[in-house]
């Protein structure tokens, strides 16, 4: 089959917890945010059980195949092996990328969190298939405030990794961290270098705990495919 193309403009990142998902059902929300125009889904579920995992992602598997587009699932490369969808995102504290590539073969996606230049570089090294740089900006979907590195942090990570990222198999890279629909075009701005651009950005709050998801996927489109009207400065 080889390695699926990724369209990775708004990749939405999945949070169960009643705070953000409130008491709605986490496929019907992500089947709304597909249908306004998500390109990527990561399952991310910090406290289920390994079962309850599986269950859930089988699930989310069945919608977003409906819409072809991926589902990785957060840590868990185990999980997205009995499930069979498209990858993984680790994190620096998971499991190794050439363990997790191993075991899910040469097409699986894997993504990696980066917060500094020698992470990515070494993601980069290892053969990840993008970047998750961040955190961009504080956030309470992830209440650690060690790795904000802001819009300057990501432009010295896209900067430093362009050439490794550039080579045959291009490593893509997004954004992640209190990203919303009144930042997103500065941060897609403030990032640029040239063509070294990200490939897109990842939410979860802007979307998830939107009253409307599918309305929230589609404004967020519509401002990532705008180019950007800002004055120099801003
Ligand atoms: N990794 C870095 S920040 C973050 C993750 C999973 C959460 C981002 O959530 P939000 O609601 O988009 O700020
Ligand atoms: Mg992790």
């Amino acid at each position: 089959m080889g390695k699926p193309s990724v369209d990775y403009s708004l990749y939405l990142v999945t949070d169960s917890t009643p705070a953000i998902l409130g008491d709605r059902d986490l496929c019907d929300v992500v089947e709304a945010a597909v249908r306004g125009g998500v390109t990527c889904v990561q399952f991310r579920d910090k406290t289920s059980s390994t079962g309850d995992l599986i269950a859930t992602a089988r699930r989310l598997h069945a919608v977003t195949q409906q819409y072809n587009v991926p589902l990785l699932i957060n840590d868990r490369a185990d999980v997205a092996l009995a499930v069979g969808c498209e990858g993984v995102h680790i994190g620096q504290d998971d499991l190794e990328l050439p363990l997790a590539r191993k075991l899910l073969g040469p097409d699986a996606i894997i993504g990696v969190t980066v917060s500094t230049i020698d992470e990515a570089l070494r993601a980069c090294e290892d053969g990840a298939d993008y970047l998750g740089i961040g955190t961009v900006y504080a956030t309470s979907t992830k209440k650690d405030t060690k790795n904000i590195i802001g819009t300057a942090g990501v432009r010295r990570i896209l900067e430093a990794t362009h050439a490794i990222r550039s080579k045959s198999d291009k490593v893509r890279a997004v954004c992640i961290g209190g990203i919303n629909e009144s930042n997103v075009q500065r941060i897609l701005y403030q990032t640029r270098l040239g063509f070294n651009r990200l490939d897109g950005v990842a939410v979860v709050s802007a979307i998830v705990a939107a009253e409307n998801p599918e309305a929230a996927a589609q404004r967020l489109c519509n401002l990532i495919a705008m180019p950007p009207p800002f004055k120099t400065g801003q």
